[in-house]
């Protein structure tokens, strides 16, 4: 049976509508799964460890004696990077060095080191860059446990220079993930519990005994540790909510319908709320491109869940012209962009609002998923309108610096004063008229 993947035509009259009505997307928010993280947080808070043993015992089935028994000790971490095939070891090794380089080279580009400046009477105000001291990565488990995403979100943090990356993997039954092992020890991850759910990250925001306490709480997880993670936000810092993961093919219809079908594939394949859609304005590619998703589609492995995918949520989009694409773009605002384009920058100056761009047919998605060298985990659901890959930033905070010279301190002494009488604040007028003296 053909894959029914939806046609849009932009010169149709309710086309916005239409193509609004495949953008919507409700990340679901169950009452009922906020209502159960909130009482395995209470609970982890109240109990600490014991908590966080009964629960890992109960949901993993496990019969773990402490929650000391549950760390995955250096040599097993560096057991498990010795035991890969050579090829397997290889390839994760040359995608953590390329990762990197580049989140080195955002450190350096993003200003690292914060500023200083002087002013004529010798007060200098800067800015100071910091590294978070403690960082937790949830890995999740299962289906979802992905070796590149360990690399995505530890490297940065120790590029930025965080001391200790704490990483918590669920292991339903005790089944151990040994490439997200070995993708903990490249990436130099300090320790490893194997938790998971709502009580990691209680744990990790509160501390227990045997966990320490972190700053910040980074990757991805199921209903229940997003739910969690929104709960204790404010205590630790999170990063962003992920939603399903999405591509966006801009074509000019001169590359090969294989290709940008396959690239379609990958992101559908990740999950059923996955969203691919290609742009262009050539009919007649669409159609190709068409046809070769229905003569590969048999071929893969995962094609139930490509089939769902492409059926609910994908489409194909006729425009006018690669200017119109580029409109359309920026309205998705998705979180991966290909241009796959004979000439891409031009089309790639008009975009402002994208995750990640690929530029020109040879820039697969998935190069960037595993080894190009920028981060993975990116803004979805049109929220890379407002945000950014998650980067080196995120593990970093800024504090300022204000340091006031004996002739500055009665320049803005008045000023200050002149404000604090205005907003009824007779202390804040007297510390700043002491110096006046
Ligand atoms: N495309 C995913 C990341 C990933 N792909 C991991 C393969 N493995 C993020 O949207
Ligand atoms: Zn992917």
């Amino acid at each position: 049976m053909p894959v029914q993947i939806r046609k849009l035509d932009s010169s149709t009259p309710g086309f916005r509508e239409q193509l609004s009505a495949v953008l919507a997307f409700e990340a679901g928010e169950d009452e009922a799964i906020d209502r159960a993280a909130a009482t395995i947080l209470a609970d982890v808070k109240a109990r600490g460890d014991a908590a966080v043993l009964e629960y890992t015992n109960r949901f993993d089935k496990l019969e773990a004696q402490a929650v000391a028994a549950l760390e995955i000790g250096r040599e097993e971490l560096q057991a498990a990077l010795a035991g890969l095939a050579p090829q397997r070891r290889e390839a994760l090794q040359i995608a953590a060095d390329r990762v990197r380089d580049y989140h080195q080279r955002q450190k350096q580009e993003t200003g690292g080191d914060g500023f200083t400046y002087t002013e004529a009477d010798g007060t200098v105000l800067g800015q100071k860059v910091t590294p978070l001291d403690r960082v937790g990565i949830y890995v999740p488990g299962g289906k979802a446990a992905y070796p590149s995403s360990v690399l995505m979100n530890a490297i940065p943090a120790k590029v930025a220079g965080v001391q200790e990356v704490i990483m918590v993997v669920p292991t339903p039954a005790g089944v151990k993930n040994e490439l997200v092992l070995a993708a903990a020890a490249l990436a130099g991850v300090d320790r490893v519990f194997t938790i998971g759910g709502a009580q990691a990250v209680g744990a990790l925001a509160y501390g227990t005994a045997t966990i320490p306490q972190v700053d910040k709480i980074v990757g991805p997880g199921n209903a229940y540790v997003a739910a969690a993670k929104r709960r204790v936000f404010g205590i630790v810092g999170i990063d962003m909510i992920a939603g399903p993961s999405e591509i966006l093919v801009l074509c000019d219809g001169t590359t090969d319908p294989d290709w940008v079908a396959m690239d379609l594939f990958s992101q559908a394949e990740h999950d059923e709320l996955a969203q691919s859609i290609l742009v262009c304005p050539d009919a007649a590619y669409i159609d190709k491109v068409e046809a070769s998703i229905n003569r590969q589609l048999d071929g893969m492995p995962r094609r139930d869940v490509i089939r769902t995918s492409l059926t609910n949520r994908g489409a194909m989009v006729k425009v006018r012209d690669m200017d119109e694409a580029c409109e359309i773009a920026n309205l998705i605002a998705a979180e991966h962009l290909e241009i796959s384009a004979e000439q891409p920058q031009q089309w790639a100056d008009k975009i402002r609002h994208a995750g990640a761009m690929f530029l020109g047919r040879f820039s697969s998605e998935s190069l960037g998923d595993y080894c190009a060298g920028p981060n993975h985990v990116l803004p979805t659901s049109r929220t890379a309108r407002f945000s950014s890959p998650l980067g080196v930033y995120d593990f970093q905070k800024r504090s300022s610096i204000i340091h006031v010279s004996e002739a500055g301190a009665r320049t803005l002494g008045k000023v200050a004063a002149e404000l604090a009488y205005g907003e009824g604040l007779q202390a804040h007028a007297g510390s700043a008229e002491y110096r006046l003296k």
